[in-house]
């Protein structure tokens, strides 16, 4: 049933466990020039942590520090004991380093092979890593992971989904790791290219690795004919195999004998109340090159209270909304990307790609949204067209409370972006 014991064991075992590891990682941050630093300043040391509340004493540590930090800053332990690194695309700002040790690596896979095994993966299974490999965690670690699990893997990164196709087949691919943006894109292709998906092998589909929502999974899943569970990590945290859904498809465990999760209100740093949502914070548990205490990861979620029918303890990270620094304010009104995305999707005529645009008129701050439209919706009446329009634009402002322009264009033209999607685009000039 299980991969490891540890993913049932009971929730004060749990915490005795995290205790033992947070203090035990805080004694290797002290190697660090940046951690020996900062907690000598908060006057943190093991012995001072009796439980994993106290965790509470430690600073946060940001991606800022990480990029003051960069390359080196971060590391326990001499440059000669490292094997790997990965690097964030920095789609923000400087980009930021993370390096692992064997004994790193070695975890890591054991956490990606764990959550691959809690949905239904086994020994057998093949599968296709079809998300980017390089500096980006989701190509090595995936693979690692899959390999650990003793699936075979194909490790055919992104794009080309003509020879996609051909190497599910040829090799009876039953799981595909995809990023869902791509996901939405290959379900298209395969219908243009008259491919019924019902006559492949899959049967699995890994997809994370950027927002979406769960309109987006019933899509997938539906379009590809397979189940499609979320993985959630950072390269922050390792990559991919922090959290991950399990069969009951019903919010991500989050592994918490490796890593110590708080939820935050960003603005004060404090606790929200149980269930709420606030901001990710992570500390890893099990890292010795590279731990980070108390991360930041700007992601927004909140554990789902009660127990899940799996039988497991670890907790539940629901679908991550977005990041914090996501968040649009037009018109004086918030706003999430993932909000827009929920209604668009929810409506048949959509097609599988949008774009959000910010753009200025006057002193005003204006919102448009390319939609692209399915094919058979795509008609010559202009009047259905404007009508088709006109809702869209009014569902959009009963969930954003802002009117959009909204713009319907065809299916596969809104140009596709190598990677992760890139939904919004500020067109504004300051
Ligand atoms: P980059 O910052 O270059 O995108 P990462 O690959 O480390 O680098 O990206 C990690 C981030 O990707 C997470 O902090 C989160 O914002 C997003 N992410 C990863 N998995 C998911 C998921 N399943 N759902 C939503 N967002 C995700
Ligand atoms: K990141
Ligand atoms: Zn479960």
């Amino acid at each position: 049933m299980y991969f490891n014991p540890v993913e049932t064991l009971p929730r004060k075992e749990l915490e005795t466990l995290q205790t033992e590891r947070l203090k035990k990682t805080i004694s290797m941050a002290l190697q660090s020039p940046y951690y020996s630093r900062t907690l000598g300043e908060a006057g943190v040391t093991p012995e001072s942590i009796r439980s994993v509340a106290d965790v509470k004493r430690l600073p946060f540590t940001t991606k800022d520090d990480l990029r003051n930090e960069y390359p080196y800053g971060m590391l326990c332990k001499p440059i000669e004991e490292f094997v790997r690194l990965h690097a964030s695309s920095g789609t923000t700002g400087n980009p930021t380093a993370v390096f692992y040790t064997q004994h790193d690596l070695d975890e890591w896979a054991s956490l990606m092979a764990r959550s691959m095994y809690s949905c239904g993966i086994r020994k057998g299974d093949v599968l296709q890593n079809m998300a980017g490999y390089g500096l980006f965690t989701g190509g090595l670690g995936i693979h690692y992971g899959s390999e650990r699990l003793g699936c075979l893997t194909v490790p055919a990164g992104a794009g080309n989904s003509k020879r996609q196709v051909k190497l599910i087949r040829d090799f009876n691919v039953t799981v595909a790791h995809i990023i869902p943006s791509y996901a939405m894109y290959f379900s298209e292709f395969l219908h243009h290219e008259g491919i019924d998906p019902e006559s492949l092998p899959l049967r699995i589909a890994l997809i994370g690795a950027e927002p979406h929502t769960e309109e987006i999974r019933q899509r997938i899943e539906s379009m590809l004919h397979l189940k499609a569970y979320n993985s959630y990590g950072l390269s922050e945290m390792n990559g991919p195999g922090v959290a991950f859904e399990c069969t009951e498809q019903n919010g991500m465990h989050v592994w918490e004998d490796a890593f110590l999760v708080e939820i935050i209100n960003p603005e004060t740093g404090e606790h929200v109340a149980d269930g709420e949502i606030g901001e990710v914070v992570m500390t890893n548990l099990t890292r010795q090159g590279m731990p980070l205490l108390r991360y930041r990861t700007r992601d927004l979620s909140r554990f789902i209270p009660g127990e899940c029918a799996c039988g497991r303890t670890h907790r539940r990270l629901d679908r991550i909304q977005g990041r914090a620094d996501d968040m649009l304010i037009i018109k004086g009104v918030n706003i999430y990307p993932m909000q827009i995305e929920q209604t668009l999707m929810s409506m048949p005529e959509v097609g599988q790609n949008y774009l959000i645009e910010l753009f200025r008129e006057g002193v005003m701050d204006q919102i448009r949204v390319k939609v692209e439209i399915r094919e058979e919706f795509f008609v010559e009446d202009m009047r259905k067209l404007q009508g088709l329009q006109k809702r869209i634009a009014t569902r959009l402002r009963d969930e954003i409370l802002v009117t959009p322009r909204v713009e319907l264009v065809q299916s596969e033209s809104i140009p596709k972006t190598q990677g992760k999607a890139k939904r919004v685009v500020d067109l504004r000039d300051d």
